[in-house]
């Protein structure tokens, strides 16, 4: 059976999770944090979460976990059949992740955990989000789902990805992401309304909390 290696409270391992419950997937789950040290680093040699053990070995990367996820069980695809297709849902996929994600994930540390604040990194953080909100507006056709009528990888990464981008702007700039793009927030209605998206979201918001008591 699949281990999947992580924590409720992060968005990456939400994607994976909810991934592999949309996919039907025997899991277990063996909540670790992260670090880097040894020996978890036999496991995710960056340290991260979430990563997963199967019977061929163990891979961390979201988007790698989820390209060998989605190989595993076609007949419930998450990817278009057409090969341009499932490169344009690659292309989605990287802008969300470099533009907005990592970006984004540069000012959590003051958005969540009280970090202190760095203007500097806020000042290049914003224009980069911006081009990948542009990007991800000029791609997505919301009908209703982002790259057609499918729903695909590209859908459930790129939920995750705005529920943490969006409070991060909303604190450092005051900025309401959602509101940039037309079509942006009926789509993310859709999505938070799949039975298997709330069961995760009720996971992970129930860990922000229970972290939040602790540290405040
Ligand atoms: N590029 C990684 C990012 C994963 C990531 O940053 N995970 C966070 C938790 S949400 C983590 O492990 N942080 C610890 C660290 O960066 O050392 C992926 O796509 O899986």
């Amino acid at each position: 059976m699949i281990k999947l290696y992580g924590a409720p409270l992060s968005h990456y391992y939400a994607m994976v999770k909810v991934f592999l419950l949309e996919k039907g997937f025997d899991f277990e789950e063996i909540y670790i944090a992260p670090t880097y040290s040894e020996p978890f680093l036999e496991i995710s040699p960056m340290g991260k979460i979430p990563c997963i053990e199967v019977d061929e070995g163990y891979l961390s990367e979201t988007t790698a976990i989820l390209g060998f996820l989605e190989s595993c069980i076609p007949e419930y695809p998450m990817t278009h059949s057409d090969a341009f297709r499932r490169a344009q849902m690659a292309q989605m996929i990287k802008i969300v992740e470099l533009y907005i994600g990592v970006e984004s994930t540069r000012l959590m540390g003051h958005v969540f955990f009280g970090r202190p604040f760095n203007q500097s990194v806020a000042d290049e953080v914003k224009p980069t989000m911006e081009k990948g909100l542009a990007a991800l507006r000029r791609l997505s056709s919301f009908s209703p789902y982002l790259l057609g009528d499918e729903i695909t990888m590209a859908d459930f990464y790129t939920y995750y990805v705005l529920k943490t981008a969006a409070p991060v702007a909303k604190k450092i700039w005051g900025w309401t992401i959602v509101d940039d793009v037309e079509g942006l927030r009926p789509w993310l209605q859709l999505m938070s309304e799949r039975p298997l998206v709330q069961q995760v979201d009720a996971e992970r918001n129930a860990a922000i909390k229970e972290f939040m008591d602790k540290t405040s």
